[in-house]
Parts: C-alpha cells; structure tokens; sequence
C-alpha cells in the first residue's frame, strides 16, 4: 500500500472530548484539538480520520469502519472503555492492521481499577505515561512498523 494510500484512524473515548479542562494534573493542559493537530502533523503523507466519543457502540461502529476501509492502522484510547468494553475487544479482534493503545496517564501508576485493559490482549504496542505527546509517538510508531 503506498503511503499516498494510507490512512491511519485515531479513535478516543468518553471524557477525552474535555482534555485541557480534565484533571489537568493528570491528563495535562493540552486540549483535543491540538492532539489531532500533532497527530496529523506527525503523520506525514498518510491521512489521519481522528474522532472522539463518549458512547461504547459508537466507539464499536468506528472500529468497524476502520476494518471494512481496510485503514492501515488504528490508534485508539479507550479511556474508560477501556477496561469495561467486551464489545470493542471483540471489534477490535476483527481489525487486521497494527493496533496501538494509547493512554495519556501510566494508567499502571493509578488507581487499581485502571490497571487491568480488556484491549491489551489484542494491541500491537501499548503507550502509555507520556501525555498528549504519545499520539504523535504512537503515530510515528504505527508509520514505522508500517514502512518495516
Ligand atoms: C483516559 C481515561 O479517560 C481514563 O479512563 C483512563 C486514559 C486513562 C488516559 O490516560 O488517556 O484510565
């Protein structure tokens, strides 16, 4: 697949439409909007489809966009999907392409509950602790293994 031809989806989850005003000690000040324009800044040629939500099904339907578009790979932060969802780890499950999970906090660092992902099993790679700034590794990342 020629890099002209490449799009890398960024999915996010509930709450992260309120990054900047979020728990700003944990998630940081930076906003959505400047997450997307970092991810597409680190993306080069390769078109980014950037969206959030704050509902599960929704979340499932984008998963599935990404696999019937055959995107070159998926970038997703759960947040609290994460560590409830069965339905995305299933519609996760049916995406061919390398899958990074992302996560702006070290959720391992956190409260108990945030320690145990459903979609660990199924991701390539996992990042998290770097804040905002790991989308644009985990797009550089994703450009890398795809390029390999
Ligand atoms: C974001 C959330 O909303 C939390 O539910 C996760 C994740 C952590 C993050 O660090 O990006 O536990």
């Amino acid at each position: 697949m020629t890099a002209l031809a490449r799009t890398i989806h960024v999915l996010n989850g509930p709450n992260l439409n309120r990054l900047g005003k979020r728990e700003p000690e944990i998630y940081g000040h930076t906003t959505l909007a400047e997450v997307e324009a970092m991810c597409r800044a680190a993306a080069g040629e390769d078109r980014v489809v950037f969206r959030q939500t704050n509902y599960e099904g929704q979340m499932v339907d984008w998963i599935h966009e990404a696999t019937d578009a055959e995107a070159a790979g998926i970038i997703i932060n759960p947040a609290g999907l994460t560590f409830t969802s069965i339905p995305v780890l299933d519609a996760l499950k049916m995406f061919k392409g390398p899958i990074i999970e992302l996560h702006i906090s070290n959720i391992h660092r956190r409260e108990a509950i945030y320690h145990r992902s459903l979609v660990s099993g199924v991701a390539t790679a996992v990042i998290a602790g770097l804040g905002a700034r790991g989308y644009a590794t985990a797009v550089q990342a994703l450009r890398e293994m795809l390029a390999g």
